[in-house]
């Protein structure tokens, strides 16, 4: 079998591959249509996986190299020197710690405060109960897109801020433009462009997330906030998402560049455990 076949969900936004066994091997050109179709619909999900951690990373670092968090700034999971899985669950997992609870995720882009965030990230279902949450991706390169032109002009050389929320107590942080007469989030910072370009793709991506404490370079408290509500409420009213609804065996490959993820909050006796695979990225431009 060379090409995979694949459905597109109505919207464009995410794709759902048929028979591919990633425990396997897939072949090169697999790799080149799954990296192809994640350029063009953002999030890819490959059903009925069965996958020991190795194959996990396997096939997640033919598209990147590892993530790995530098000493200095903390991440998820980064204290327990987790390493390069993470587990994204709500119960004690028989082999690692878990992470993130049962409380709602805010739409974010993983590790975006960092000087590289990570380029894309998979999720891989071990545990899936029913009443579990689904995980819900938004198109930022639609969010862009879909910006009228004078807006897209008056943002296009701003950058932005987003403070690490592990510098704060875990689940203490939501999105708040940073007004620096009351409070300045503690840590290391760097900015990025707020309209990054897709290295593969070349598309415009809206680099905001919708869940942290984030400030726009050299504008005023006023000017910066108001530009901030703007998109913030242009991002929370796109309907360019995949809503994903987990199943056991389930893998899905996100292009962390070009979406951001949320998570509602959900029964703490509702078992959902994931594992999270995360890939290296570049300085954002
Ligand atoms: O639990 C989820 O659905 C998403 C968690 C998350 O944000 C992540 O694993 O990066
Ligand atoms: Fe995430």
């Amino acid at each position: 079998m060379t090409k995979l076949s694949f459905t597109v969900n109505k919207n464009g936004v995410g794709v759902t591959v048929h028979e591919a066994n990633v425990a396997t091997g897939i072949t090169v050109a697999q790799v080149l249509q799954i990296q192809d179709l994640l350029s063009r619909h953002r999030v890819v999900v490959i059903p009925n996986q069965n996958l020991t951690d190795e194959q996990l990373q396997d096939f997640a670092f033919k598209f990147g190299p590892p993530f790995v968090p530098d000493d200095k700034s903390p991440v998820l999971g980064s204290k327990d020197s987790a390493g390069s899985i993470v587990v994204v669950g709500n119960q004690a997992h028989e082999f690692a710690k878990s992470y993130l609870g049962h409380q709602e995720v805010l739409p974010h882009s993983d590790h975006q405060w960092l000087r590289c965030p990570s380029s894309a990230s998979l999720l891989y279902a071990l545990d899936i109960e029913e009443g579990s949450p689904p995980t819900i991706w938004t198109d930022m390169v639609k969010a862009y897109s879909l910006l009228d032109s004078k807006t897209q002009q008056s943002i296009s050389e701003l950058q932005l801020t987003t403070f690490n929320p592990f510098y704060r107590p875990f689940g203490s942080v939501s999105a708040k433009y940073v007004d620096r007469r009351e409070d300045v989030p503690p840590g290391e910072t760097f900015s990025h462009p707020l309209v990054r370009t897709h290295p593969l793709n070349h598309e415009k991506i809206l680099y905001l997330n919708l869940a942290y404490e984030m400030e726009i370079d050299n504008v005023s408290y006023e000017k910066g906030k108001r530009i901030w509500s703007l998109l913030y409420d242009h991002v929370g009213q796109l309907s360019f998402r995949y809503e994903h609804h987990w199943r056991k065996g389930d893998l899905v490959f996100w292009d962390n560049r070009a979406t951001i993820h949320y998570r509602p909050a959900f029964d703490s006796t509702v078992r959902r455990v994931l594992k999270r695979v995360t890939i290296g990225g570049e300085i954002p431009f």
